[in-house]
């Protein structure tokens, strides 16, 4: 049985008879997913047929075809999985406030299912739907290994407030996923199989930037990914994560975005690793307590990606140093381009363009110069949410906005030593890396990806 602590009710609603939806958003997979586990006890009790329906935008946040052709891949995987359980899959194309309550209508459904996506966005989709509907809404939080409203009632301080709650709960939480059944009760209404073409063709975005082959997308090869950071990488991840030379880290935020893997699922496997436990431990921190430190910031801070939304020890100290001289300023597109003085940061910059995922030491490094050569942390922020939204197969996550926020705004931060531009904010410099890494070798390894 699913866990009580991980579902919310959105809406009570009218008790009838007829299929249950899960609106599939934030978590596209059919294993080890608790809100369709969910779905399917609700259907198990009322006899009833069970349906998974996604909702395609034709935009959403920035996104461009190399975020959507790995997010429409996976879910053409999904849709074959689900026959096999005998769980029909229904792909609609436009916005959820009209189509979700409209399907549910013409199936005459009795609940509907979502999972839990802490960004403004789907807040809205959410309260537009429960205003147009009159059945039991019930929200999952299939996505953290700690419920968000589970693990904290309130914004977090940093990682250092959040961890303890983390662990507190986690004996309870981190448990064994049930199987999901082949359903017993069958979908009587259309079941033709989805025009992926057609889908495709609906989108109208950016589609300059081009999909990635390095890594392939879908649940199957979220699976394989982690199975090879397990046999490889993971033993020497807190020695090596921090060098941008080597391959010293998962690569698993694509399909932990796009919710081809479990957060949990990776827990449970790396956990087991015959490894030694400095290094399970530091990818686990990671893995776990950052990332759900991000939910929880996005979750109660409506103002995540702007200065709004920063800790007033940092909106005080960068008000204080709005007026000093900056040695450099760039322009977005300057910034795009990778048109720097500095041959480092322009490398960090191409990487994320041509590989769609910059290495996770450069993004720090890459959002603090953004606040160093603008006027403003505002066009700051402005300008490192929108590259890292386009060009990041990650990006439009709580861990950007909160990756950015970080770097500019001193969010889960403490104030350092004051120096120009930053005031109190944490500073990186060129020296730094230097010292830490080859910074050479990382150059001429991106000048080998972009050809
Ligand atoms: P690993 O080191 O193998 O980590 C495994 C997982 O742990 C990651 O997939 C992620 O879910 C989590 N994790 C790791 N580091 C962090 C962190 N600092 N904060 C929160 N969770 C973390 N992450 C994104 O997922 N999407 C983004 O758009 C994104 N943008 C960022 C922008 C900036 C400016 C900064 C400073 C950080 C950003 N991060 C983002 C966080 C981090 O850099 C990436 O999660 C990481 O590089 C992903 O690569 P990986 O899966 O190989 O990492
Ligand atoms: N969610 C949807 O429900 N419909 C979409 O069309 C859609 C497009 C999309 C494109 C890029 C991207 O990064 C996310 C996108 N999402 C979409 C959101 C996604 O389903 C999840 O909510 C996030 O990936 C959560 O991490």
């Amino acid at each position: 049985m699913v866990n009580r602590r991980r579902t919310a009710q959105i809406k009570r609603g009218v008790e009838k008879a007829g299929p249950v939806v899960y609106w599939m958003n934030r978590d596209q997979r059919s294993q080890d997913n608790w809100a369709l586990l969910f779905a399917q006890e609700m259907a198990l009790v009322r006899k009833a047929p069970l349906a998974v329906v996604f909702c395609l935008a034709s935009r959403f946040l920035g996104a461009t075809v190399r975020q959507y052709d790995f997010m429409l891949s996976g879910l053409e995987e999904v849709e074959a999985d689900l026959a096999e359980k005998r769980i029909a899959f229904r792909l609609l194309m436009g916005s959820p406030e009209r189509e979700i309550p409209g399907f549910l209508r013409d199936c005459g459904a009795s609940v509907l299912v979502t999972d839990f996506f802490p960004l403004r966005i789907k807040d809205g989709w959410i309260k537009a739907v429960a205003d147009r509907i009159d059945i039991p809404f019930f929200e999952v939080d299939a996505h953290n290994i700690v419920p968000c409203w589970a693990a904290s009632p309130k914004q977090e301080f940093g990682a250092y407030t959040l961890r303890p709650k983390i662990h507190r709960a986690l004996p309870e939480l981190l448990d064994t996923f049930p199987r999901l059944k082949v359903h017993p009760v069958k979908w009587e209404a259309d079941v033709s199989a989805t025009d992926w073409t057609a889908a495709r063709r609906s989108l109208e975005v950016d589609k300059t930037v081009r999909a990635v082959d390095w890594l392939r997308p879908g649940p199957r090869a979220g699976r394989r990914t982690l199975r090879r950071f397990i046999l490889d990488t993971l033993a020497g991840y807190d020695d090596r994560r921090n060098d941008p030379t080597m391959d010293g880290r998962s690569n698993l935020s694509p399909y932990l975005h796009f919710g081809q893997i479990a957060p949990q699922r990776v827990a449970i496997e790396v956990g087991k690793a015959r490894v030694n436990t400095i290094a399970k431990d530091a990818f686990l921190e990671e893995m776990i307590v950052r990332r759900e430190l991000s939910d929880n910031f996005c979750h109660y801070n409506p103002s995540y990606d702007s200065f709004a939304g920063l800790p007033a020890w940092a909106k005080k100290t960068l008000d204080q140093h709005r007026r000093d001289k900056r040695e450099y300023v760039y322009s977005l597109k300057q910034f795009e381009e990778a048109r720097t003085h500095d041959p480092l940061w322009n490398a960090a910059q191409m990487e994320m363009v041509h590989r769609g995922k910059m290495h996770g030491y450069m993004r720090m490094y890459w959002g603090k110069k953004i606040l160093e050569w603008t006027e403003s942390p505002e066009d700051a922020m402005r300008i490192a949410i929108h590259l890292n939204d386009k060009y990041e197969l990650d990006g439009r996550d709580p861990n950007g906005y909160v990756g950015v926020a970080w770097s500019i705004g001193g969010v889960h931060d403490r104030p350092w030593r004051e120096r120009d531009v930053f005031g109190k904010v944490r500073y990186m410099n060129y020296n730094g890396c230097k010292r830490k890494f080859d910074v050479d070798a990382y150059i001429a390894k991106v000048k080998e990806l972009s050809g």
